[in-house]
């Protein structure tokens, strides 16, 4: 079979920030190849619509796989399959990943007769039986696991049994060079483990696996480094070095093939401080930047995300991060609520710090406790506005006033890291990117201003809209935890963890103990 797999466009903070490679994607496209079939991958974020067009024209592809891990993408999906119908009326044309596992009738909905199918959760698995079936012609989707179609679905979604088995097909992108973060550039993306054992309310990450966690080994996650060409890698990780054991025997493996690159990951202030050890061990093996999620700068911000980090470990964790001379970033959550003093505040407290600081704008999702139990008020049901960066819930200050002042933030706070500042001290570097003719982080250093504006945030309201999300259920309505999973959770034995760490997730996560999952 010929298959085509496709990631939709950017989103708006990786049309400045960082453009990253899809890996999920990249992990399906290797599952097919293996199982025989014929794939290429087309990344929207690094190529043309003319390209995709060019592609379904004269290849033909018998399948089309479209990857949805963003709500915002949603409206774009659902052009892209009608698009494909119409080229190749007989392709078969499905989508899956994180957030369309989580609206699958809603995208067939949607897509009216355009999508024939979602696969909901880990592709995997599923996609070769897939395949299969639709090779075989006068298929059964009811047998999928994971499959969600016009009038039914299959068996629920099933993990891959082992995160060694299958490494992404990164050689399928032909754009390679267009992927950075920020100095790193290019830059390639890893998985050491999957899923996560907290449970955070505004978080779909642990409702989409189940709270489960599981790890890649350390010799293949050193072998997978080995084979990639970028200097920069981003370690997806939800978050990084859960067990300390693990991220020891990685970089280990890593130390001794005597592999050098710069290295990006995100972790959790607690798990930094519960593991300096590691996160010291990896700064020399070139661990260069780390994002800390800390959402809130005060307790009452904290408690409300009901995240069981006691304030000054947040701070403790900035120190240490810093004195290890590591890059840090932090993200804050701005609220519906925020007054043009509250913004003030933020702006100062930011300024006082060398961190990087991103200010994102709180969003209930689908698969969310937030999305349940938010309140159901929506200013917007426009599946574009989903990014984090609009206001998607009313705010109290009117939405102009609201987008000025937090994009006056935005602004304030980048400045610290963006233009002439970061030219003039990062001079050496910059000419080396440029003489090895990377431009992505040097052309991202000056679109902040066209990207980030107030006015351009407030029109996307005015925009019409094609494809209408379906809004939260009416509050009062109980939430019954077990549907919000897409994996059913296993309980203790679906997290590679030890008990110590067990313990240490139940005293931090935002669930009392009691409840099952
Ligand atoms: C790494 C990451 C990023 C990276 C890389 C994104 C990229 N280009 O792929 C960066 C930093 C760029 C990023 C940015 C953002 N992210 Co992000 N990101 C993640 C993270 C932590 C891991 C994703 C990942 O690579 N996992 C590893 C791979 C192997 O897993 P996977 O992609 O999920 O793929 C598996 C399945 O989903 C499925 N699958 C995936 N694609 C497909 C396609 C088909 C056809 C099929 C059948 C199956 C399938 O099979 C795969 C293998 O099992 C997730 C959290 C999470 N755990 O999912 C958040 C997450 C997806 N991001 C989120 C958000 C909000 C964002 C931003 C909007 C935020 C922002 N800062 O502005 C931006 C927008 C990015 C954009 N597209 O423009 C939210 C999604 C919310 C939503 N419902 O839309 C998540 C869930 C985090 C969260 N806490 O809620 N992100
Ligand atoms: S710690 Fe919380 S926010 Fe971070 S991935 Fe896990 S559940 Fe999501």
């Amino acid at each position: 079979m010929k298959l085509l797999c496709v990631h939709p466009g950017p989103l708006m903070y990786t049309k400045v920030f960082l453009r990253l490679e899809p890996l999920g994607l990249e992990l399906i496209a290797a599952a097919a190849r293996r199982a025989g079939h014929d794939v290429r991958l087309i990344d929207l974020q690094a190529d043309t619509l003319k390209y995709f067009d060019k592609q379904l024209r004269q290849w033909q592809p018998d399948v089309v796989a479209l990857a949805g891990n963003y709500l915002a993408n949603v409206p774009e999906i659902i052009d892209l399959a009608k698009r494909t119908k119409e080229t190749c009326p007989n392709a078969f044309v499905f989508a899956g990943g994180h957030s369309v596992s989580f609206i699958a009738n809603d995208m067939l909905a949607h897509a009216e007769g355009a999508l024939d199918c979602i696969l909901k959760g880990e592709g995997e698995v599923s996609i070769i039986q897939l395949l299969e079936a639709v090779a075989e012609g006068g298929y059964d989707l009811a047998t999928i696991p994971g499959a969600v179609f016009a009038d039914g679905a299959g068996p629920a979604p099933q993990f891959v049994g082992n995160l060694d088995d299958i490494l992404p097909a990164r050689d399928l992108l032909r754009n390679r060079r267009k992927y950075f973060l920020g100095r790193m550039d290019p830059c390639a993306s890893i998985e050491f483990s999957r899923g996560c054992p907290w449970d955070c309310s505004f978080c779909s990450a642990w409702t989409f696996y189940g709270r489960s966690y599981r790890t890649k080994s350390a010799e293949v996650a050193a072998e997978e480094i080995a084979g990639i060409r970028e200097p920069g890698i981003f370690i997806v990780d939800d978050v990084a070095f859960i067990r300390s054991e693990h991220g020891m025997a990685i970089g280990e493996a890593i130390a001794r093939r005597g592999l050098k690159k710069q290295y990006y990951l995100e972790t959790r202030a607690d798990v930094l401080l519960r593991h300096k050890e590691v996160f010291r061990f990896w700064r020399d093996l070139g661990l260069e930047f780390i994002f800390i999620g800390i959402e809130a700068i005060d307790e009452d911000g904290l408690s409300r995300f009901r995240k069981r980090v006691p304030l000054g470990h947040n701070f403790e964790a900035l120190e240490y991060a810093r004195s290890l001379g590591l890059n840090v970033a932090i993200n804050i959550i701005a609220e519906p609520d925020w007054d043009r003093e509250r913004f003030r505040v933020i702006r100062e407290w930011c300024l006082e710090i060398p961190e990087i600081v991103n200010i994102s704008v709180s969003t209930p999702y689908p698969g969310t406790e937030l999305w349940h139990t938010h309140g159901g008020d929506l200013a917007t049901l426009d599946y574009r506005l989903f990014d984090i960066q609009h206001a998607v819930v009313p705010t109290k200050l009117p939405l102009d006033v609201f987008y000025a002042e937090l994009v006056a933030t935005q602004r304030v706070l980048n400045m610290k890291h963006l233009g002439w500042t970061i030219v003039r001290q990062l001079a050496g570097e910059i000419g080396g990117l440029l003489l090895r003719g990377q431009t992505n982080f040097v052309r991202s250093l000056w679109k902040f201003n066209s990207v980030f504006d107030a006015k351009l945030l407030l029109a996307d309201h005015a925009r019409p809209i094609s494809y209408a999300l379906r809004p939260p259920p009416a509050p009062g309505q109980p939430l019954v935890r077990r549907d919000l999973y897409i994996h059913a959770p296993q309980g203790r034995k679906g997290r590679a963890i030890d008990d110590a760490t067990e313990r240490f997730v139940e005293a931090t996560r935002m669930t009392a103990a009691s409840e099952q999952g």
